[in-house]
């Protein structure tokens, strides 16, 4: 087989990516190494920026995200039994955060691939990079016992943290960054009515809590939890019994309880890879860093990726212009290392840290009760929150 761009991973970024090729005249082929339903089995982030909305109804697959997606003007932050609401339009001259799932983003992507007759082939196994230094790389993968090649001019890989893009750049230009949390997010998906109209952030001396939602009948909770925590010890009941302590007494109280859809912990950890291209490979979204999910940057980091990456391919193949592909890397890790630091701070301000010490605790309590207090310091989290601009 033989196209123009070949992309590894067939999670957000690798079908966003193919789409607005797509629409550009710009062929590709998506490896994804899992079934469809598996991937649409992930439960993942929820909030998207304006950046992100935009690029979806640019590529013609905002239409349904339009009609069933809920836009926020307001998140809240809760500490000492107290609710505060940070009023992100009238802080950012407007803008807001449009709720709407990951799991239904790719959906929708997916549709759309099918409709245009996009190339997507699941249960790509083995996947490997080859001749990445080249003016013509490609990539191999196994489909049972059967090798099979795709000549590309352009490899993307949108693999995800675990993949095998990052793997395949030489260890010794390939600089890490990692920072590991010493604890995770239990996350618990039930099909009762949301708690609050928009989300809350919960800090408590019991550790951080989330309440976000995905509809109106549908809600997704958080709680911190150790890292090391059996999932089957935690029973919806011991779950709601310690996300009702960590928030507000009224939070609490108006709280409706039902069985779990989907419990899972997830780890959180702060990632980022230099360069994000070696030769004609190219690292999107999760391959190429990782946020912890405090600040709701993962998917659109993702996004922002995509942006420069699609329009560095559009530009080599209507200009001839190599520019934006030379560029690419450090055009996107500026703006990742600011999300890096907006994910990290909220991380850091909200969860229970005991290592810390009273001193510690104290700082937590002074920065929240700063904030909600500080018009320049809430500006500083809405601009943040809305999505810097790219
Ligand atoms: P994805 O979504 O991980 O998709 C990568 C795809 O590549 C496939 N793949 C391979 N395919 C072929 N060959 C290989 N060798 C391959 N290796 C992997 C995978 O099967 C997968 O389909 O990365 P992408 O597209 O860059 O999208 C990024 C977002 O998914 C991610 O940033 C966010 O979901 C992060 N994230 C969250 N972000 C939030 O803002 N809020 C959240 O609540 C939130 N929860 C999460 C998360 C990420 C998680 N991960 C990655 C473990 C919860 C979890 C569990
Ligand atoms: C979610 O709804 O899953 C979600 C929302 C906001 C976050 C993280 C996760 O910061």
């Amino acid at each position: 087989m033989k196209t123009q761009v070949g992309i590894i991973g067939g999670g957000p970024s690798g079908l966003l990516l193919s789409q607005i090729l797509h629409l550009r005249g710009i062929e590709s082929v998506v490896l994804e190494k899992r079934s469809r339903d598996y991937v649409l089995s992930r439960i993942r982030a929820g909030v998207l920026e304006q950046g992100l909305t935009d690029m979806l109804r640019a590529a013609d697959v905002g239409a349904r995200m339009d009609s069933e997606g809920e836009v926020h003007e307001g998140v809240n932050l809760a500490f000492g039994g107290q609710l505060h609401r940070i009023d992100l339009a009238d802080l950012t001259g407007g803008k807001s955060v449009m709720v709407y799932g990951q799991t239904e983003v790719t959906r929708d992507l997916y549709a759309a691939r099918d409709a245009m007759g996009g190339t997507v082939i699941h249960d790509a196994e083995d996947v490997t990079p080859h001749g990445l230094d080249s003016d013509a790389p490609w990539l191999t993968w196994r489909k049972g016992d059967e090798i099979m090649r795709l000549d590309c001019d352009f490899i993307a890989a949108c693999d995800g943290f675990h993949g095998v893009g990052r793997k395949s750049m030489p260890r010794d230009m390939l600089r890490e960054y990692e920072k590991v949390y010493p604890f995770g997010w239990l996350g618990v998906l039930s099909r009762t009515p949301p708690v609050h109209e928009e989300l809350i952030y919960a800090s408590h001396e019991r550790g951080f809590a989330l309440c976000s939602m995905r509809s109106k009948v549908l809600s997704r909770y958080y709680v911190q939890c150790p890292l090391d925590d059996d999932i089957a010890e935690w029973s919806d009941d011991r779950f709601w019994e310690e996300l009702k302590r960590r928030l507000p007494e009224e939070v609490a109280d108006a709280l409706e309880t039902g069985p779990s859809i989907e419990k899972s912990i997830a780890p959180l950890r702060s990632f980022v890879a230099e360069p994000l291209s070696w030769g004609r490979l190219f690292l999107a979204g999760d391959a190429g860093h990782i946020v912890p999910p405090t600040g709701a940057k993962g998917l659109n980091l993702a996004a922002s990726d995509v942006h420069y990456l699609s329009e560095a391919l559009i530009a080599h193949y209507a200009e001839g212009s190599e520019e934006g592909l030379k560029s690419y890397s450090d055009r996107a890790l500026r703006r990742i290392w600011k999300a890096e630091r907006f994910s990290w701070w909220m991380t850091m301000m909200m969860h229970h840290f005991p290592e810390n010490g009273g001193f510690g605790q104290r700082m937590q309590t002074a920065e929240l009760d700063y904030l909600v207090n500080s018009r320049a310091a809430m500006t500083a989290l809405a601009e943040n929150y809305v999505g810097l601009p790219f």
